[in-house]
């Protein structure tokens, strides 16, 4: 008995980060230009266009650095291409440089 009881707990253990790795992760690619970066809350604000992948409208919004040098030699104003990985409503820039 004691030993099923371990199973069961070491089976509930185990089946916990399976659900966290089972969370679906969706990437996309953007453009946008660049209208503030701020160090301190390592984030972009991005006026993008459009991004059909996560049916997104053009819009100027914030969005965290997945890496807090990613911003590193961009400026304000400057037009860029990015790549987004979506996960559960949040999403992180894990890509980002200049564009044409
Ligand atoms: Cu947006």
């Amino acid at each position: 008995m004691k030993n099923r009881m371990q199973a069961i707990t070491l089976s509930a253990l185990i089946s916990i980060p399976a659900i966290v790795i089972a969370a679906p992760v969706q990437t996309a690619q953007g453009v946008g230009v660049i209208k503030a970066i701020d160090a301190k809350s390592q984030s972009v604000t991005l006026a993008h266009d459009a991004i059909p992948a996560l049916k997104w409208a053009g819009m100027t919004m914030p969005f965290k650095l997945a890496k807090p040098d990613l911003a590193k030699g961009l400026t304000v104003g400057q037009k860029v291409a990015f790549a987004l990985e979506v996960e559960g409503g949040n999403y992180r820039i894990t890509a980002i440089r200049p564009a044409k």
